[in-house]
């Protein structure tokens, strides 16, 4: 048996309303509300079924197969209307593998299209991995399919690091048309976020699921690194890095200097030499006396100095690896 995107409410079998001891059942996308006996019985019931393990794309708690155990606001069941009505949890969450409603959404749970005459577009928006300490944008649209202007009542987020355009409480949404907002993403330590955004808009309630992952900030390589012998001296030059992989403005805190004498083992085998902080330029002193060639790498780098003179003041070889290894 394989079901999907529907309702079991309100059956009243004391046995309960699937039975899986002759086959195990395929159940997903389905809603299973106010039944008398159990939801699933019998020795082939799928492992996770009817277990809430998970959130799905409307933040409401599932099972791993995406089924609800709501309520599904159903318009008149008394008289046998099973239309839904707005704030139902069915409404989208059924499989988003299936052809779009005509509104542009996810279709139902259940067997009634509920056309959204207010939408927001989309309505969720996870910002991926972004370095901390930054802030990001994105767009959200929400449209007016309806007849009548609407107006946002209010719009609240729950936690700091997520943000949007205050503006737009109280604005109005033309009939048939549109309106843009920002969401904002700020994320300050190295870890998942989630938020769930309200927007009210003629006192009905929007969600929008905000997600994000803040990530360490990562200096773009350096660049344009010269090496001129002055005497026994290599005199080191490079350009500033100014930006970091994300295209985010940097001010590195230091440059780190590796060195050695010969490439064949890449740039993680060579050892550390020195720091420098504010400059873009080294100094080598003597290394013509003692080597015949010598191969450098320098590096951008964010953080705390100290430990670089910790490392310094090891007064022992260090390769590249170790060094990063230190440092975390
Ligand atoms: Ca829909």
């Amino acid at each position: 048996m394989t079901t999907k995107n529907s309702i079991f409410s309100y059956n009243t079998s004391n046995a309960g309303v699937v039975d899986c001891n002759y086959c195990a059942p395929n159940i997903s996308y389905s809603d299973f509300f106010g039944n008398t006996g159990i939801n699933f019985f019998g020795s082939l019931v799928p492992a996770g079924l009817g277990v809430i393990s998970s959130t799905n794309l409307n933040g409401d708690p599932c099972d791993v197969y995406y089924n609800i155990f709501l309520d599904p606001l159903f318009a008149d069941p008394g008289n046998g209307n099973y239309n839904l009505t707005i704030g139902s949890p069915c409404v989208d969450a059924g499989d988003p593998g299936f052809p779009l409603d005509p509104d542009g959404t996810t279709i139902e749970i259940g067997a009634f299209y509920f056309p959204q005459t207010i939408l927001l577009d989309p309505d969720n928006v996870d910002f991926g991995e972004r370095e901390i300490t930054f802030t990001y944008t994105d767009t959200v649209m929400i449209r007016n399919n309806g007849e009548e202007d609407a107006v946002i009542d209010t719009a609240y987020v729950n936690q700091t690091y997520f943000g949007f355009d205050q503006s737009i409480i109280g604005a109005v949404v033309p009939a048939g048309d549109s309106l843009a907002f920002w969401v904002s993403f700020s994320p300050e330590e190295i870890t998942g976020y989630s938020d769930m955004m309200q927007v009210i808009i003629d006192g009905s309630m929007h969600n929008l699921i905000l997600e994000g992952e803040g990530i360490e900030i990562i200096p773009l390589p350096v660049e344009n690194l010269t090496v001129s012998i002055e005497g026994a001296d290599a005199v080191l030059n490079w350009d500033a890095v100014t930006q970091s992989v994300q295209g985010n403005p940097i001010t590195p805190d230091a440059y780190i200097i590796f060195y050695s004498d010969s490439t064949v083992y890449g740039y993680e085998h060579y050892q550390y030499l020195w720091y420098v902080t504010g400059d873009t330029t080294f100094t080598h002193i003597g290394v013509a006396q003692f080597a015949q060639s010598m191969f450098y790498f320098v590096e951008a780098y964010l953080g705390e100095i100290g430990i670089l003179d910790e490392i310094t003041a090891m007064d022992e070889p260090i390769g590249r690896e170790e060094f990063l290894e230190i440092l975390k």
